[in-house]
């Protein structure tokens, strides 16, 4: 009797116990089947708006062949209604924007080499920026020295043995600036001269020659850097209060202000540094769904035909200043 009782016990404890784990099994199960849910959910969010910021980016190509179509001469300027962007417009379950800034307002640093030579012409013009802004003129020797492949320092530049001797230690990339934010690493340029040049340079890639400025978003200290023939008054009329409108290079040369100031072969030489055209732009588009928000960039380099294709993509802005508000 004492036995079967102690059985029937036995018995109960044993279901209790299956039953106890049988639910906590349950609970587990379903707490994975909710974080899989959740899982899934933010995977196809994150793709939807990855999708949307494509679809920004395609708006952004099918705008600037626009642009060119409706502009036979083909030149840019600040006017140019590619740069209103656009705001809060609403799809489905998103909210989309996306801006174009033109980067050929800015001096490319990568053209001091082109074809793995040294280009004098950009060179010296680089020295004159630096200048002009009150930076170390040997920056341009530092710069040279990180993008050519090899490890003889320039007069007053810095190779790899400079690096190494840092802690931490690095190297120099001997090839191009890829992004803005790697001038940081340069010998001797504090953060606060770097925050003062990069308003002023971009780091485009550069294929057999060289990137042009574009004279009608030049700001004055990028005329002046030209040839010290350009005074800062001159540079301020060239400026035009930034609605300058040449429509090609020849309109340029032709302002009373070069006309008279610049030599003949001096206007040759500036034709190896400007332009009237913006062809590489920064493409930012930012996507707001359900409380969260996707923000990519784009480097696009335009056509001849007028649209642009994607030369790279960053989660970081290739200016040194967020586009996107
Ligand atoms: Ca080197
Ligand atoms: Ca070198």
């Amino acid at each position: 009797m004492l036995m079967r009782k102690s059985n029937q016990g036995m018995a109960m404890l044993m279901a209790l116990v299956m039953m106890a784990i049988a639910s906590s099994l349950a609970v587990a199960i379903w707490y994975k089947n909710q974080l899989s849910f959740a899982r899934i959910h933010n995977l196809q969010k994150t793709y939807q708006a990855k999708h949307y910021a494509q679809g920004m980016l395609l708006w952004a190509s099918d705008i600037l062949r626009e642009d060119y179509a409706q502009d036979e001469s083909s030149h840019d300027s600040n006017l140019d209604p590619w740069l209103r962007g656009v705001q809060g417009m609403a799809v489905e379950d998103a909210i989309l924007s996306g801006t174009l800034v033109g980067l050929n307002d800015r001096f490319n640093v990568n053209n001091v080499i082109i074809n793995g030579q040294q280009s004098p012409e950009h060179v010296e013009y680089l020295r004159r920026l630096l200048l002009l802004l009150e930076l170390d003129v040997h920056i341009a020797d530092k710069i040279i020295d990180w993008i050519d492949t090899d490890q003889v320092p320039q007069s007053n530049g810095a190779e790899d043995f400079v690096y190494l001797a840092k802690s931490p230690s690095y190297q120099t990339s001997g090839q191009y600036f890829k992004h803005i934010e790697e001038l940081s690493l340069l010998d001797g340029l504090s953060l606060e001269d770097f925050d003062r040049l990069a308003p002023y340079i971009s780091t485009l890639p550069v294929h057999n020659q060289a990137t042009r400025m574009n004279v009608n978003t030049m700001r004055p200290v990028m005329f002046s850097a030209l040839t010290p023939l350009i005074t800062r008054e001159m540079a301020v009329r060239l400026f035009q209060n930034g609605v300058a409108k040449y429509i090609n290079i020849e309109s340029f040369e032709d302002d009373p202000v070069i006309r008279y100031a610049v030599p003949r072969a001096l206007k040759t030489k500036f034709r190896q540094l400007i332009s009237t055209q913006t062809l590489h732009l920064q493409a930012s588009s930012l996507v707001q769904m359900e409380g969260s928000e996707f923000v990519q960039y784009a480097l696009l380099e335009r056509k001849p035909t007028g649209d642009a294709r994607i030369l790279s993509r960053s989660l970081s802005p290739y200016l040194p200043k967020p586009l996107v508000n």
